[in-house]
């Protein structure tokens, strides 16, 4: 081998090495920014900020979690708000109606739109936060869980193509109709659960990420799409509450106005 050749080796090598170690470090990065979330409940973050500071969890798919997004009073008036309305949450599957499906045990409730001023405010918070149009967003839910429900995990986007010859289901077509995907999705965590509670988290397993509230009124924000594709990625459910009570709160966002 003449030197020319040795240096080309040598070259390459030194190149692949540096490769190798950008693409891991790179990696790691990523994931440390996503076991803030994971190693550390929510609320323990060291935190600064007030709520309109959101904090990035991952970029990929784009997720936050919002400090305090609700205060104390808010969740207050939300809760003795909606007590009386209650019923037993429905499940969308992609080819059928809205149903009571044994996939989704909790109970849940609808508060209108603007209802109070103070339900008003949080739905301009929650526009302002995503940074989309406040007639895009849902009808607010309140969900609760007593011991023994749970959520299976599910997609908050309208799943396309299940039906045999590749068209959307009955539902999925129904409920695009009225604002287009679901494009993002706030949940925010009502009240804490028990000290001593093992479920009760909302639960991502594609991301193999799991997140209990430590401050009640403390939120997560995620994008259902990405690039305009709905992300497999963000399934995720509320896993079983083994002895608390939760209340949680969803507000969904639309593309387009909400009808
Ligand atoms: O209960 C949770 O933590 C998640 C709830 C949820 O995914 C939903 O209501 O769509």
């Amino acid at each position: 081998m003449d030197s020319k050749t040795v240096w080309l080796i040598i070259v390459i090598f030194i190149v692949i090495i540096f490769f190798i170690r950008y693409r891991f470090i790179h990696k790691e990065k990523q994931l440390k920014t996503f076991d803030l979330s994971h190693d550390i409940p929510l609320g323990k973050v060291p935190l600064e900020q007030p709520f309109q500071n959101k904090l990035l969890l991952s970029s990929s798919p784009e997720m936050y979690y919002l400090p305090q997004f609700l205060n104390e009073n808010e969740i207050k008036h939300v809760l003795d708000l909606i007590q009386t309305r209650f019923q037993r949450s429905r499940a969308e599957p992609a080819n059928g109606e809205p149903m009571e499906h044994e996939d989704r045990t909790s109970y849940s409730a609808f508060l209108s739109k603007s209802e109070t001023s103070v339900i008003e405010n949080i739905e301009k918070r929650a526009s302002e936060i995503s940074g989309m149009p406040l007639v895009n967003l849902e009808d607010i839910q309140i969900v609760r869980y007593t011991p023994g429900q749970f959520f299976n995990p599910h997609y908050d986007y309208f799943v396309r193509y299940t039906e045999k010859n590749g068209q959307d289901g009955k539902a999925t077509i129904e409920s695009l109709k009225r604002g287009g995907q679901r494009v993002k999705s706030i949940f925010v965590y009502l009240n804490l659960l028990d000290e001593n509670e093992k479920g009760g988290s909302t639960i991502f397993p594609v991301l193999k990420r799991k997140f209990k509230p430590v401050y009640a009124g403390d939120a997560l924000m995620w994008n259902n799409m990405e690039n305009g594709v709905e992300d497999e990625r963000t399934l995720h459910g509320g896993e079983k509450v083994k002895h608390s009570i939760k209340y949680g709160m969803n507000i969904w966002i639309r593309e387009k106005a909400f009808q």
